[in-house]
Order: C-alpha cells, then structure tokens, then sequence
C-alpha cells in the first residue's frame, strides 16, 4: 500500500519518466524556471498540485522591483515593517512578525509556546505532523500526541482525554494545534463555536492553542466571518501569504507583543533572519490586500470540479463537503490507483497529487480560471472513460 507521505511526494514533485518526452510533467518543472520571464503559467498546463503554485501577479512584481528595503535583521526593512504592521492591524493583534515559509512559523509557535519533553496535541492529519519534517520533535524537542477528527475538526471532547495529568513522571502537555481549513481534510473549516470552545476551555486547563491557519483567509471567505474574529482566541496565528493569497515567498506568525518577541529570538535561531526581504514583503502586502475578495472564485471553482468529479462512474466525492479551495476524491471504483491516475493526467497536461493509495487531492487557485476547470473535468472524465471502456472490453 502506498503511505500518504510517498503520494504527497508525487503530488510535490511528479516522478520524472523516460517515456514522457515533452510531458505536461517536465513542462511544469521547467516552467519553474520559465517564469522568471513570464507572468502567466503555459496555457496548456491546469497545475492544480496546490494553490502554492500562483506567479506573482504583475502588480506584486512592480510592488516587488520598486519595494524600499533595509536590514531587517537591525528591524531596519520598511517594507517588513509595514507588512507586519497591516498583518496585526488586520488580524487585530498587537503584533505580527514576517517568515520566509509556513513551516519556519509554526516551528517558532510551538517552540515558543513549548520546552523539550512537552506533548502538542494536534489533529492526526495536521500539517505538523505529516508534512513538517517531524520538526516538532527534531527541533521543538515536542512529542506529537495525535487525536483523530471527523473532517479534520478536533473538538474538546475528542482533545480532553489526551491532555496528560499533572504528575511529575508523566510529560505534560504544553500546547494544542488546531489547523483552519484543514489541508488533508479536504479543506474542511472550524465552526467558530467549535475553536472558541476548544480555546476557552484549554485556557481555563492552563493550556495554549496555536492555529495553523496557512489558509485562514479560505476559511474565513467560506464562513463570511473576518479572519480577526475566527482567530481572536487562539494564543498564536500563523498564515501563509504563499498559498491561495498567491504571494511567492512568506508566511505570517501574529500574536501578543510579548510572544512576538519571543518568537522573533526563535525565528533568529533558526536561521530565519532576513535582510532585504522587503522585495518579498512587498508581494506580500498586495497579497494581503487584494486577494481575500477573489477568493471566493477558487471556491466556487472547487464547487465546480467536485461537481464534475461526482458523475465520473467510480469517483468518490461529496460536492457539499467542498468549502473551500481544496479537494480530496477517491478512485477506487474506476479500479485504478491515485498514481496512476494522476500520472495519465499529467501526461494530458493536468496535475494534481495523490493523497493516498485511491484518494488523489485537487487545489484551486488564481491562476486556474472556470474554462480550465472544465477543460480539466474533460480531460478526467476521458483518462478515467477510457480506461473504464479497455477494461469492460477486455
Ligand atoms: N502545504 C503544502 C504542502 O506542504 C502539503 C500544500 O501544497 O498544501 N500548514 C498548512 C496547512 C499547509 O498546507 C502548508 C503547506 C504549510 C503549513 C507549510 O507552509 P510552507 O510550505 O510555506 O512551509
């Protein structure tokens, strides 16, 4: 069986064939280096691996080549400086401090808000378990302590009994981690109640609640709240400029001024100190202004595909569960695994990850527009039709 990670793999990085000569694959590697010149992916090419796939837009890169930089390592980068300012007004915060990943913020969260020998509760899909690099233990010193949730949503009554007893032989639990939407999940999103609850009631046990929240501004777009009034009672907020919102580079970690500062030392001593970022930051300030309200475009579109995926025979997909800009579905009825799949499609100039063995995830973003939705739906309806006729013929 194929373990998620060896998917998630593919889904990153589509293995290089030798029969695949002018494939969409080595297109979409190439094009990495292509768009230094160009602003707009190959049109052939429907990249729907993630939402981190966006180019900057031609206004970020005007913003980017025209930014006014300094030495953020002195604090001396106005453009950082302006961007964290906006950051902490927006998510009002006192504070907010500016990363070069999404990964980078959560570690410092966690070992901020941690020591070596803690436990981190979190969800037993959640990005910092799987996709981290097992830094909340090689780094943060932490134990994960895994609780799973239907749909991704941890509530108190799942998260309660994993929370250790105050007995000195026993290690304590430091932190919980919620994630918003929930990436694996299929982009699922936290009823408000759910995280304020989860929140009150870890503050009263003596507990801090950091939020991966690399796609809040999904959330919040699909729950019509702001992001300030989703994330107000979490002790910690990271969110990524680099995934839907389209930026090239940077992610966010806001909070109280005090843990700010902390986390700025920490971010320090993992190497993520950073001069003249501000020609990043500069992407990231439009990021943040402009790209909230067209979210709901990628939403709408995710809505579309699993819609079209949902009268494919042997596809397994619930379009009411599609929230946000991310979906999981699930092959096994066409008789084909999720590789297998996605590397016929690649071949046919869509991309997209497998997950699982059978489970295959899609990710809309800015750069995928309605028409290539459909031209993608087409494409798949014909891989998996085809497939579907050889095997009845034979
Ligand atoms: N997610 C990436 C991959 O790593 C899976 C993607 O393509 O979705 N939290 C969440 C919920 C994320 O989805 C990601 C990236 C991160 C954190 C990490 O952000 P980066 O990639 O900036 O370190």
């Amino acid at each position: 069986m194929l373990s998620p990670n060896l998917g998630l793999e593919k889904l990153l990085l589509p293995k290089r064939t030798n029969s695949i000569k002018h494939s969409a694959v080595k297109s979409a590697r190439l094009s990495y280096h292509i768009l230094i010149m160009s602003t707009v992916a190959p049109p052939s090419i429907i990249d729907l691996r993630s939402d981190t796939v966006t180019r900057p837009t031609p206004a970020m890169r005007r913003a980017m080549a025209e930014a006014e930089v300094g030495d953020d390592v002195y604090a001396e980068d106005p453009t950082i400086n302006r961007l964290q300012a906006r950051a902490a007004e927006i998510f009002e915060r006192e504070a907010a401090l500016f990363f070069p990943s999404g990964s980078m913020a959560n570690l410092t969260a966690i070992k901020t808000w941690t020591h070596h020998g803690s436990e981190v509760i979190c969800e037993a899909q959640a990005h910092i378990y799987l996709y981290e690099m097992a830094s909340i233990s090689a780094i943060a010193g932490c134990m994960p302590n895994i609780v799973p949730a239907p749909g991704g949503i941890l509530t108190w009554d799942l998260i309660a009994p994993h929370i250790r007893p105050h007995i000195y032989y026993r290690a304590q639990t430091a932190l919980i981690e919620l994630e918003n939407s929930h990436n694996m999940h299929g982009g699922t999103v936290y009823p408000p109640e759910i995280s304020n609850d989860i929140c009150d009631r870890a503050h009263a046990a003596g507990l801090r609640v950091h939020l991966d929240g690399a796609r809040i501004f999904n959330a919040s777009v699909a729950l019509g709240r702001s992001v300030a009034d989703l994330t107000r009672k979490f002790d910690s907020v990271m969110f990524c400029l680099s995934k839907g919102l389209g930026a090239p580079v940077g992610s966010m970690l806001v909070g109280s001024r005090e843990f700010i500062e902390k986390a700025h030392v920490t971010r320090k001593l993992l190497g993520g100190g950073m001069r003249q970022a501000g020609v990043l930051a500069a992407a990231g300030l439009i990021a943040l202004e402009e790209t909230p309200k067209l979210l709901h475009r990628d939403h709408e579109n995710a809505r579309h595909l699993a819609v079209g995926l949902a009268k494919i025979p042997g596809v397994a997909i619930d379009p009411k569960k599609v929230v946000t800009n991310i979906l999981i579905f699930d092959v096994r009825g066409t008789g084909r695994t999720a590789a297998d799949v996605v590397s016929e499609l690649a071949r046919r100039n869509v991309l997209s990850g497998a997950t699982g063995e059978f489970t295959i995830r899609m990710v809309t973003h800015f750069d995928v527009d309605r028409a290539a939705i459909d031209r993608a739906l087409a494409i798949i309806a014909d891989v998996l039709a085809a497939r579907a006729t050889t095997r009845t013929a034979s």
